[in-house]
């Protein structure tokens, strides 16, 4: 009877351990796992009572395995200990939470210090990169700084040079004046001075019209287009040119012959160009530049100048044939001139062009040109125009070259004008002179393409055309 009551309390407090142990995992577990309560059935077995209980007014027999009172404040103790103790562990294992926490913040923080420190790094790196490539650039200037600064001191060098050398070419052109002038003077007193060669007068016209002038002589040194043209101080002494009209450019209508443009135009040509002409009396074809762009057109054209590609200082054989670029600059020929204005009663356009591009006329109102035998005497009606009269004191005048001197001055006027003209003594335009770039000209005896009454004697024109038209 005895060893049942043991077993009986031995099973009730393993039973009672049991259920402490379960809540001290249920606080262990935080309470994840409420679901799983601490539940226990005790079960007892049944007791079967065989006999009469009795009681023992002594006392049961002390029992050294027997669980006392004591023994469960003991244990109770001890329990309420432990549960301190797991309190405890559980502020600790709180603490140890937070610390966790902290750490994982921490980490994340040193993530992202790591990332921000990647980034500064990146940034330094570009940093640096770029201002390498700056001190390169920078370099890369300082060199090209110092190639300009070497290359405008070679320059300058260079100009000192230039400089000096001109210094001296000077000096001997003053010396060689000096020569001229000490020569000038001895031939003065060799052969007196009333066998010395006269010269013409220059021209005294005050020009009503003064063409603008770029304020500076262009030709101190003569520009000419091409190294055709003689250049200046040579033509004193160079015979005249021999060569006549150059081949026929290929654009020349074939059509015709017609006796002058007037025809051609009548034909119903419209478009300024090359034509073939055959004048009443004459034998062979002849070239010419029909313009009809101008004042309804039908002009033949027998002189053009405009950019000195053709030298006019030629002889008498040249001026009466003809010369030049039917297409360029040309003289048609005296003996062509002449046979086209006998032809009919013809005018005269005289037109002019200044370095600015301005444009002025002259208009006689008859024009022909006597036989060879007269020196192709000009004959002019009379002058209408905004270039002002400089060709009527030609009227009247033979033709005049080089080796043909039919002039009224005492010398050759085509000597001194370089040209072949109908000179007077010598007059007031040539338009057969020597073509000069920019307008205002420095020469000795007016040798250029002056009108007179156009910018005077000392302004070559640009350009200069002269053409006939039968009287409207
Ligand atoms: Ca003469």
């Amino acid at each position: 009877m005895r060893g049942v009551t043991c077993w009986m309390w031995a099973v009730l407090f393993l039973s009672a351990w049991d259920l402490v142990l379960c809540h001290l995992r249920r606080r262990r577990s935080s309470g994840a796992d409420d679901a799983k309560k601490c539940a226990y059935t005790f079960l007892i077995p049944q007791q079967k009572i065989t006999g009469p209980i009795c009681a023992s007014a002594t006392g049961p027999e002390p029992d050294k395995d027997r669980v006392t009172r004591m023994d469960i404040s003991d244990v109770r103790e001890v329990l309420s200990k432990q549960r301190r103790e797991i309190e405890t562990l559980q502020l600790v294992v709180d603490v140890d939470g937070n610390l966790v926490n902290e750490m994982k913040l921490l980490r994340k923080e040193s993530r992202n210090m790591n990332s921000r420190v990647t980034q500064l790094y990146m940034q330094l790196l570009h940093e640096i990169i770029r201002k390498r490539d700056n001190s390169l650039e920078l370099a890369q200037l300082e060199n090209r700084v110092l190639n300009a600064t070497s290359e405008m001191l070679r320059l300058a060098s260079r100009y000192k040079e230039l400089e000096l050398r001109f210094s001296q070419l000077a000096a001997v052109v003053n010396n060689q004046s000096v020569l001229i002038s000490a020569l000038e003077e001895q031939c003065l007193h060799t052969y007196g001075r009333q066998e010395l060669p006269a010269v013409p007068p220059l021209v005294q016209v005050v020009p009503e019209n003064i063409p603008p002038n770029n304020g500076r002589f262009t030709n101190e040194i003569q520009h000419n287009n091409n190294n055709r043209a003689f250049p200046r101080g040579s033509r004193m002494d160079a015979p005249p040119t021999t060569s006549t009209l150059a081949v026929p450019p290929p654009t020349l209508n074939t059509e015709g012959p017609f006796k002058d443009c007037f025809q051609v135009r009548q034909a119903g040509h419209t478009s300024s160009g090359m034509y073939l002409l055959k004048t009443e009396g004459s034998e062979g074809l002849i070239q010419v530049w029909c313009e009809h762009g101008l004042d309804n057109g039908g002009w033949t054209v027998f002189q053009r100048r405009r950019d000195g590609s053709v030298n006019f200082f030629r002889n008498w054989e040249n001026y009466k044939k003809g010369f030049g670029n039917i297409d360029s600059e040309y003289w048609l020929g005296l003996e062509n001139i002449y046979n086209l204005a006998k032809q009919g009663d013809y005018q005269l356009l005289v037109e002019l062009e200044d370095w600015v591009g301005k444009k002025v006329y002259a208009e006689y109102s008859s024009f022909h040109l006597e036989a060879e035998s007269e020196a192709y005497r000009l004959r002019l009606g009379t002058y209408q125009g905004n270039a002002g009269d400089s060709l009527s004191s030609h009227n009247g005048k033979p033709f005049t070259t080089l080796d043909r001197d039919k002039d009224a001055f005492s010398g050759n006027c085509a000597h001194f004008h370089k040209g072949g003209w109908w000179y007077n003594a010598c007059g007031q335009t040539n338009l057969n002179g020597v073509w000069y770039s920019g307008g205002v000209y420095r020469s000795k005896f007016q040798d250029g393409i002056f009108w007179a009454d156009y910018g005077g004697g000392f302004y070559s024109l640009k350009s200069v055309r002269m053409m006939i038209r039968p009287i409207d």
